[in-house]
């Protein structure tokens, strides 16, 4: 049986990660951080088929226990600070997470497990500021805020790691990709959220940030798909995952507020505290080399995957509300 190790299991991507490694037969190790209220929101109807072992990315200690434990085959290394917002007020959190974490856990494999082929989760962000489009493996990286620099750092000690030690290390530089599980203060879900609740008569106002900014949005449970793939290839290599459509935040609020039959513009209001020190403005993907040698496609549509994340706003929204206490009788 094949033995996968995962960190960020409790995030999007970890859910569907393990929800797919699960039904291919594997056994799946999640490390988990230790928190005072559980939080398997994404992971409900697997949780009980996964082996906990608790760690954090910055404390190596864990991560070796963690290793030597589940003597994994694949790593999939999906924690971080992954808001790009949070990234400025906490640089050094975000640095010590996103950037030194994945030495961390390279560590850990390097002395436990050498052998394991180890998964790094690159990020769009490290392009930055528009140097080429659309953009590739082979695109210079500008990072534009601490979070994309920790992100670059990720990368290349990932690339570092397989030509000095000869480890199956590799990078996806995964574009945005969002899902009904994606957290409530991404750009996404904050909209497709509010949507739900103006529909239902529960929020009358929406507060934005930049609506110019171009995004290459994809469906999650598509994406983690091509992670495993890369882990199954003869070599590792780098590959750029990406659905090679762009759309401004804009256009996510026109298509998720005229699906329940509402116009965006009468209810958006723009704060300026809502845009960020430095902007990424343009992302726009060419996966052509996953295509052509992992044989990955994506398979929902940007339009699809808004609707299912208004759908399932909807049915949260409706709970949330059949469940709000009565306001006690005043006598
Ligand atoms: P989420 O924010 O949903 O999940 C992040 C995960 O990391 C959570 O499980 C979180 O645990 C865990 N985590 C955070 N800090 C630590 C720590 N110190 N030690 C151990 N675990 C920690 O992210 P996504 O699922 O969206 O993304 C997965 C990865 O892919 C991230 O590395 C992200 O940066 C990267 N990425 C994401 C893209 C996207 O569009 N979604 C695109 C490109 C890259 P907890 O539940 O306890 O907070
Ligand atoms: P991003 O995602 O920064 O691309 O990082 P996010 O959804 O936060 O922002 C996308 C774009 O929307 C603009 N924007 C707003 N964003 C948020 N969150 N809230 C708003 O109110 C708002 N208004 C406009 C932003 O300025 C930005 O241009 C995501 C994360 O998942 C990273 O971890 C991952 O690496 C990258 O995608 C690829």
């Amino acid at each position: 049986m094949r033995r996968a190790l995962i960190t960020g299991i409790t995030g999007q991507d970890g859910s569907y990660l393990a929800e797919f490694l699960l039904s291919k037969g594997y056994k799946v190790y999640g490390l988990r951080r230790r928190t005072s209220t559980p939080n398997y929101e994404n992971l409900e109807a697997v949780k009980d088929d996964i082996e906990w072992l608790s760690g954090d990315l910055t404390d190596l200690a864990s991560l070796i226990g963690a290793v030597h434990l589940s003597e994994p085959h694949e790593v999939y290394n999906l924690a971080a600070q992954s808001f790009v917002e949070t990234s400025w007020p906490q640089p050094l959190l975000t640095g010590q997470i996103t950037a030194l974490g994945v030495t961390n856990l390279l560590e850990a494999v390097r002395i436990v497990q050498p052998t394991a082929r180890f998964y790094q989760a690159s990020s769009s962000e490290m392009f930055g500021k528009v140097v080429e489009t659309p953009q590739k493996e082979t695109t210079p990286f500008y990072p534009r805020s601490p979070y994309g620099a920790s992100k670059v750092y990720g990368h290349w000690i990932t690339v570092n790691y397989r030509e000095s030690f000869d480890m199956f290390a590799c990078s996806g530089i995964l574009f945005n990709h969002e899902s009904p599980r994606r957290g409530i203060e991404f750009v996404t879900r904050k909209v497709t959220d509010a949507v739900a609740r103006i529909k239902l008569g529960v929020q009358d106002k929406l507060r934005m940030g930049n609506l110019e900014a171009k995004r290459d949005w994809g469906f999650a449970g598509d994406y983690v798909k091509a992670m495993w793939l890369m882990l199954q290839q003869e070599a590792a290599e780098d590959y750029v995952i990406a659905t090679g459509e762009t759309r401004t935040v804009r256009e996510l609020l026109q298509i998720a507020f005229h699906y329940v039959g509402l116009n965006y513009e009468d209810y958006v209001t723009i704060d300026p505290k809502l845009f960020r020190p430095a902007e990424v403005d343009l992302l726009l993907g060419d996966c052509h080399k996953a295509k052509t040698k992992l044989g990955w496609k994506p398979e929902v549509s940007f339009e699809e995957m808004i609707r299912m994340m208004v759908d399932s706003d909807l049915r949260k929204v409706e709970w949330e509300i059949k469940k709000r206490p009565r306001p006690l009788a005043v006598h």
